[in-house]
């Protein structure tokens, strides 16, 4: 990740600080390039400092569009239930914001709402251009987004052109879900190894493989049962098929990828080298562009576990409000859970497998070969 360097004067430049300052161009440049004009939050916590009663919100603000971008706070004191307590008394990175690193907006809370109990609240901050409002949330050791109640369309009304027939994918058909977050980025090396250290859970596959086990990659290696024990330890959930594949859509129905058009090499790591994507194993998690949800490889990457049975032909008899596929339905008893969202790292004939398998409406049924997956966690409502 980039971060603003201090500025230097051009007279004083050694060739170590020039070197820097390249480095910087080119990385700021890459970035402007890669990602979205979709305001992100990282790095978000909060505190109440007892002696100034005050809350304070630290914040990153990543934005590379043209357009302001507003931040506001909203409060919940039922335990995330409803974030209905809206402060105003708030000074600092508050307002219209400009993107950069370390924000901080303090909020004077014991003028504005002398009667709550500031050390129980959970904040969320909310961000926005004119396309997109997005609400963030820090819980179990990572930032998680909401995605709004409401409809989608799940899976593809025919095969798109040149593609090969995946019958699991249709038909199209309407799915309401209720509210939910998602973890913006896949679950990395740092954040399971809290989770083994914590709990002697045993280590996942690969673990001690140097292509595969810096911190900001994402873990691998992980099978439905670790992801499960992972999400309990969190407090949190796997994602239903339908959660995950509306969160991949990013608010778009009717597309082949959660942008419009073709693969495009500035959202994710594929199977190749291409572009931005420089990876053939797994890239750092966020390196690339995220979707309109703010959610980072979706597509691509890894595949991501989800709760559900996988069943060929579940989206054909898939109820139409919350569906959770069971492991057994009438045709056919599966055995096995549902992956999505393609994977970086096929051992065999890359470039083929650089488009099918990231369909945002590719379903994937493991088999012995796929070790290679994730987890993207929902919290435990
Ligand atoms: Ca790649
Ligand atoms: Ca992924």
């Amino acid at each position: 990740m980039c971060i603003l360097g201090k500025k230097i004067k051009h007279s004083f430049l050694t060739k170590k600080a020039m070197t820097f300052y390249v480095s910087f161009i080119v990385c700021l440049l890459l970035a402007l390039s890669a990602y979205s004009a979709v305001p992100i939050i990282k790095n978000m916590s909060y505190q109440y400092i007892a002696a100034e009663n005050t809350h304070r919100t630290r914040y990153d603000l990543l934005y590379f569009g043209a357009e302001p971008v507003s931040v506001i706070l909203e409060a919940s004191g039922d335990g995330g239930e409803h974030f209905d307590i809206m402060p105003t008394m708030v000074t600092g990175d508050f307002g219209i914001v400009f993107p950069g690193t370390g924000k901080k907006a303090n909020w004077n809370i014991g003028a504005e709402f002398p009667l709550l109990d500031p050390t129980t609240l959970i904040m969320r901050i909310v961000v926005s251009d004119s396309d997109h409002t997005l609400r963030y949330i820090t819980f179990g050791g990572s930032i998680m987004v909401l995605i709004s109640a409401g409809d989608f369309v799940m899976g593809s009304a025919e095969t798109p052109d040149g593609m090969p027939i995946f019958g699991d994918e249709i038909p199209e058909h309407n799915i309401y879900l209720d509210e939910y977050y998602v973890d913006t980025t896949e679950v990395t090396n740092a954040q399971y190894r809290n989770f083994t250290l914590a709990t002697g859970h045993p280590d996942p596959l690969g673990w001690a493989d140097p292509l595969y086990n810096s911190d900001p990659q994402p873990v691998v290696g992980v099978t439905w049962d670790d992801a499960v024990a992972y999400a309990n330890w969190a407090g949190k959930r796997l994602p239903t098929e339908a959660e995950w594949e509306k969160a991949s859509r990013g608010g778009f129905d009717g597309r082949d990828f959660p942008w419009e058009g073709v693969l495009n090499y500035t959202y994710g790591n594929f199977a190749s080298v291409h572009g931005y994507d420089i990876w053939y194993d797994t890239s750092p998690v966020a390196s690339l562009a995220p979707n309109d949800y703010g959610l980072f490889d979706m597509i691509g990457n890894v595949y991501e576990w989800c709760a559900d049975y996988y069943h060929y032909s579940f989206y054909e008899s898939s109820p139409g409000s919350n569906p959770l596929a069971p492991e057994v339905l009438d045709e056919k008893t599966s055995v096995t859970k549902t992956l999505r969202g393609g994977l970086a790292m096929m051992a065999f004939s890359r470039a083929i497998y650089d488009v099918p398998q990231d369909l945002v409406i590719f379903r994937q049924q493991p088999m012995a070969l796929l070790v290679f997956d994730v987890l993207r966690l929902f919290p435990n409502k």
